[in-house]
């Protein structure tokens, strides 16, 4: 296909994701989209979801820990926008999707605003106001999750829907370098790992979300969620199964598939 645009991107993923249809990634027909040009698109996505109704609630950062760098093949870390209808109301299962998988990840709340460049993860956690336990479903737009970088950047870092648990902490007293957190499928737990996973401290995720906004002119705001990265690989989620991740502090997140 020719006559590929920011917009016509936009609207096209756009449109794949509200009919559950993956499709081939962007990248194969329209070489010049590189990293910027994705974000780009990202940005006229959420106008789209925006101008439908939804509502601007905060960041997700994505690729901030090994195993999901390996993944996908990459070093560096994304960002991409959460709106209020991507919340998964506690108890609901998941809506229909394409092939989701879910992930732990640890999530700030912030109770200031947080502007780069400059900011350092100790700067950073002196704007989070609550920690949780949370799990994030990604949903690639792109078949068998595969695309380059800038395919998802575009695809809004395969968001779908997420959920924060119950149990928030103020960040005082806690050490989320330290923070372990299980992950079970079904009964079994299949994977583990401690904040320290990301980045090194999930701190560093927000600090880097900050200083990576400024360049784009833009900042993190007061009341914000923020999806600091999965700790692990995610895992699929059949229907009918049952994803919790339970961690020492944050207490535990449920989702069915
Ligand atoms: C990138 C998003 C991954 C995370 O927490 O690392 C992510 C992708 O798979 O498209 O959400
Ligand atoms: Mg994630």
């Amino acid at each position: 296909m020719t006559g590929w645009s920011i917009a016509e991107a936009a609207r096209v993923l756009l449109a794949a994701e509200d009919a559950g249809a993956a499709r081939g990634p962007i990248t194969a027909e329209w070489p010049g989209l590189d990293v910027r040009t994705a974000y780009a698109v990202q940005d006229e996505a959420l106008r789209l979801r925006l101008a439908r109704g939804e509502k601007l609630i905060g960041i997700k950062l994505g690729l901030t820990s090994r195993p999901q760098q390996e993944r996908m093949g990459v070093d560096r870390p994304v960002l991409a926008w959460l709106t209020d209808a991507m919340v998964l109301p506690a108890a609901d299962p998941l809506p229909r999707l394409i092939h989701p998988r879910a992930e732990p990840e640890i999530v700030f709340v912030l109770g200031e605003r947080l502007a780069g460049p400059g900011v350092t993860a100790a700067v950073a956690m002196g704007a989070v106001d609550r920690i949780h336990g949370g799990i994030e479903v990604i949903d690639s737009r792109y078949q068998d999750f595969r695309f380059a970088a800038p395919d998802t950047i575009a695809d809004n870092a395969s968001s779908s829907v997420f959920r924060v648990g119950p149990v928030g902490v103020a960040p005082s007293g806690l050490d989320l370098s330290l923070q372990a957190c299980l992950l079970e499928v079904d009964g079994a737990i299949v994977d583990s790992a401690t904040g320290a996973a990301v980045l090194g401290h999930p701190g560093e995720a927000l600090a880097l979300a900050a200083n990576t906004l400024a360049e784009r002119g833009l900042a993190l705001e007061a009341g914000w969620i923020v999806l600091t990265g999965g700790l692990t690989e995610a895992v699929p989620v059949e229907a009918g199964s049952r994803i919790a991740a339970h961690f020492t502090d944050l207490g535990s997140v449920t989702v069915s598939g």
